[in-house]
């Protein structure tokens, strides 16, 4: 049986934007392969479908303009554990309680509060899915078998 690799979506948010290069280097040194990366600069409508999960919380027309107010840097990661590890690695969702609970996270780091937080990540594999066909809709989703075994999942 060869290793499964996952693939996780990752975003860094506009407040984020202009760190991009530090943020790739503690990804990498994290154990994560950068699979595909995007700039983008998302239409409200665009976010909107993104958020869609979102669009009945109180937060939504803030975290809209907020996630369509600037260029992002979207990223496909591949890692053993990747959805887990990332939403680890960037810690909890508002950066004021992270710099309390996980000072090393990169909301912690990079983020402001629990509006302005500096990054996504996919909560599950099935977000992740869905995730990754937004942005990169014609990735292939079979699993490819490589030639060491390992297995690129969807
Ligand atoms: O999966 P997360 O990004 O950690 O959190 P989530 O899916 O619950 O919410 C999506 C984003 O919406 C989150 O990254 C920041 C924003 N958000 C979440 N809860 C609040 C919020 N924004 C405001 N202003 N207030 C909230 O309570």
């Amino acid at each position: 049986e060869g290793i499964t690799i996952e693939k996780t979506l990752a975003i860094i948010k506009p407040d984020a934007f202009e760190k991009e290069y530090e943020i790739l280097d503690t990804i990498l040194r994290n154990g994560f392969f950068v699979l595909n990366k995007m700039k983008i600069h998302l239409s409200p409508e665009q976010a909107s479908e993104f958020y869609e999960e979102h669009y009945n919380k109180s937060f939504f027309s803030r975290l809209i303009h907020y996630i369509s107010s600037g260029y992002i840097i979207v990223l496909v990661l591949g890692k053993q554990n990747a959805v887990l590890d990332w939403r680890n690695l960037i810690g909890p969702t508002d950066s004021e309680k992270a710099r309390e609970s996980h000072p090393h996270s990169l909301r912690a780091l990079y983020g402001k509060d629990k509006e302005v937080n500096a990054f996504h990540g996919s909560d599950s594999l099935e977000s992740a899915k869905r995730e990754i066909k937004f942005f990169f809709p014609n990735l292939v989703e079979e699993p490819v078998a490589l030639e060491n075994d390992a297995r690129y999942f969807m």
